[in-house]
């Protein structure tokens, strides 16, 4: 076994910037601040080399509930909190209650990671939570307008449906690539951008590369229903002249026992052969000074080991099967009721595409089953990039 349980302490502390700004290296993304009303997406700075040319202009994600009329982008309304850590390399927004319509939450994370001088990678990963006692049935999009060296209308765009490289005279090639989506379109400034901020019922019209021109583009999820407190990720990858053909990922699945408890990671499961990495695993939501635990294995049971769920009602999701178990971690959470499980990812060749599962539980009688609480499952998948 190479991938080893290090120690756990507590976790990075958080600040509350307008907007996100993350940096590695030569490598920087920014996004800017939500807004309360306004269904545009937000301005996007991304650099990539020492000139620190900006090729970056609008990123954004947005939803359509089955039955909406229209597609909404992820505003500042409800509880909306963000921060960044003290590395700068990882910042996250977390939507308490989507528009205030009890309907969904929503985390957005980005992770930056630096790959050369000139190069690095940009991952914008969504994951929501159905909070209703029904199925809930969503359609996710994620919005890109890039701009290579700062111009605009000279771009060129290959690809596919789930894959744009955009490049210009420069050189510079930054790929937008969404994992396991739908439709996509691709068009010039601002087909796309209109179609998913007016008040009419889009879907992308995969009109695809090639294209010339302002690129903007788009990639949509169809029909995702989740069970109640199922959690699911969607991701986009910005890749600056790197082809990030291992990469490193995080992805929630299944449903935990509440809506409070989650599991989640601020950092990225990457294999550095010159370094090695952390990777840590976190909960959030716990009671304070609650004993938990974290399980990590190789193989996940979706829908719950089943003589576990039953137990007349009053059992425990488990999502990692136990003979697969790597690990079972002890511990408590802290006074804000979190707590995290580092590993240590040697710089050992060949771990890259080694798939891990992990699930948090902790202790509290006011659980449904009057013993603990269970988050969703977390999948994550070694890189390298
Ligand atoms: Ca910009
Ligand atoms: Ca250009
Ligand atoms: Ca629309
Ligand atoms: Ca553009």
């Amino acid at each position: 076994m190479t991938l080893y349980r290090l120690f756990a302490f507590g976790l990075f502390a958080i600040s509350l910037p307008a907007q996100i700004l993350l940096t590695d290296g030569n490598l920087q993304f920014r996004a800017d601040a939500l807004d309360p009303v306004s269904h545009l997406p937000r301005t996007m700075d991304l650099r990539c080399d020492a000139t620190t040319t900006d090729h970056g202009f609008e990123h954004g994600w947005y939803y359509r509930v089955a039955g909406d009329l229209r597609e909404f982008s992820f505003r500042a309304i409800g509880p909306v909190t963000s921060g960044v850590t003290p590395s700068n390399d990882h910042g996250d927004r977390d939507f308490g209650n989507v528009d205030n319509r009890n309907l969904f939450e929503a985390s957005l994370d980005f992770d930056i990671y630096d790959t050369g001088p000139a190069s690095g990678v940009v991952i914008s990963r969504l994951t929501v939570m159905n909070v209703t006692n029904a199925p809930l049935t969503l359609d996710l999009f994620c919005y890109t307008d890039l701009d290579i060296a700062n111009t605009a209308g000279d771009d060129v765009v290959s690809g596919s449906g789930t894959s744009h490289f955009v490049t210009d005279i420069t050189g510079v090639s930054i790929e937008v690539r969404a994992l396991g989506a739908d439709r996509s379109a691709v068009a010039a400034y601002p087909v796309i951008r209109t179609q998913l901020s007016n008040a009419l019922f889009n879907n992308l019209s995969n009109s695809l590369p090639p294209f010339t021109g302002d690129y903007t583009g788009a990639f949509q999820w169809e029909n995702r229903t989740l069970q109640p407190f199922e959690q699911r990720t969607f991701q986009v990858v910005m890749a600056a002249n790197n082809t990030a053909n291992a990469l490193p990922r995080v992805e929630h699945f299944g449903s935990g026992n509440g809506r409070t408890f989650e599991i989640d990671t601020q950092t990225l499961l990457l294999q550095d052969n010159a370094a090695t990495r952390l990777f840590s695993v976190r909960m959030k939501g716990a009671l304070p000074n609650a004993e938990h635990r974290v399980v990590t294995g190789f193989q996940a049971i979706p829908g719950g080991l089943p003589v576990f769920q039953n137990f007349g009602g009053n059992g425990v999701p488990l999502l990692v099967d136990p003979f697969s178990f790597i690990g079972i971690y002890f511990g408590f959470t802290d006074a804000q009721g979190q707590a995290e499980v580092l590993f240590l990812v040697p710089p050992t060749p060949y771990l890259t595409g080694l798939e891990f599962f992990h699930q948090a539980f902790y202790v509290d009688a006011a659980a449904p089953n009057g013993f603990a609480y269970a988050s969703a499952g977390l999948r994550t998948v070694i890189g390298r990039l």
